[in-house]
């Protein structure tokens, strides 16, 4: 018996089943069915990557207590298909954390101006999403920062717009690749063909630190700072009580090489999917940053990984 349909929980007690379901990636499809104790089929198969408990019984006729053993033994196949999935079959879902956004960028007949100013026709189009996700300090209150973004692209460059209000602005750091992220400065994280995966010290994917003086710094394959303003444009300007940033980048894939003087952007086409995110590190009037703010869910205590992760970025989707 094969069963193949959308995602199913146990009825009568979901929020046990759901975890399971927050342990793996969206893609892999998890179907379950009323079983009784006992007489648990569990099989995984290659393709398609489900479960199928097979079995009749009512669920509501076993308690609580004694469907434990079965759910933790799902789990438990659960994590060993996911590992399955990871090496077999599910390679790009399975190297990012679960839940990523997904963003459409439509394409822009016109490549927007990159002058601080929102008004080109390219940007009427583009959807906005909210920078809110806290990576690192407390609550935050609106006027201390808050953000969101826009994203478009031609041929040539993706192009990001970020509006957001900050209290105070601040480059404590004059030399740009001396502690630039405790500096006010706008992370864009990029992965060319969205692998996930480390880029600490190579350029599988590049994490540019956009400062306040319109400098882009990531750390370089020698595991030091290295400045990469000539892949972008940027430029921002105060509007009323918000900022208005406007970045055009050139995108590099991991064959990149610093030094070099034949690296070429990659030419973009609809449909291309890549890894992508925004942050902000906010700070005001301290030694270090004071938040660091996200486009992407992070999980867990450790949420500042995404200058090595790449599999915290979440899915850009080039339209037309
Ligand atoms: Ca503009
Ligand atoms: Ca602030
Ligand atoms: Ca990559
Ligand atoms: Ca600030």
């Amino acid at each position: 018996m094969a069963i193949k349909g959308s995602v199913r929980y146990f009825s009568f007690e979901p929020n046990i089943l759901q975890p399971l379901r927050l342990d793996v990636s969206n893609s892999i499809r998890f179907i379950a069915l009323k079983v009784p104790l006992g007489a648990i089929a569990c099989l995984c198969y290659r393709s398609g990557t489900y479960f199928l408990l097979s079995g009749v019984c009512s669920a509501n006729t076993i308690t609580m207590k004694k469907y434990l053993p079965m759910i933790r033994a799902l789990q438990l196949l659960l994590m060993t298909t996911v590992s399955f999935a990871t090496a077999q079959e599910q390679p790009l879902a399975a190297s990012h954390d679960a839940d990523r956004s997904h963003y459409l960028a439509r394409f822009a007949n016109v490549a927007p101006s990159i002058d601080g100013s929102s008004n080109d026709v390219a940007w009427e189009s583009a959807q906005w999403r909210p920078l809110n996700n806290i990576w690192l300090g407390g609550p935050l209150e609106p006027t201390d920062f808050n953000g969101r973004y826009k994203v478009t692209w031609t041929e040539q460059k993706l192009y990001v717009l970020v509006e957001f209000t900050d209290d105070v602005l601040v480059d404590f750091h004059r030399d740009p690749l001396t502690q630039y992220w405790d500096d006010d400065c706008l992370e864009i994280f990029i992965d060319e063909d969205h692998s996930g995966g480390d880029h600490q010290y190579n350029h599988n994917a590049f994490a540019y630190h956009m400062s306040l003086d319109n400098r882009a710094i990531d750390i370089g394959s020698n595991k030091m700072a290295q400045e990469y303003t000539h892949h972008t444009r940027s430029q921002w300007r105060q509007q009323g009580d918000k900022v208005v940033w406007e970045i055009a980048v050139d995108i590099y894939n991991d064959k990149y090489r610093d030094n070099a003087d034949d690296n070429q952007p990659v030419e973009l086409k609809v449909g291309k999917v890549m890894g992508f995110m925004l942050a902000y590190c906010d700070n005001d009037r301290s030694e270090l940053r004071e938040h660091f703010i996200g486009s992407e869910h992070a999980a867990g205590d450790h949420k500042d990984r995404g200058w090595i992760d790449a599999g915290l970025f979440g899915t850009l989707e080039l339209t037309d």
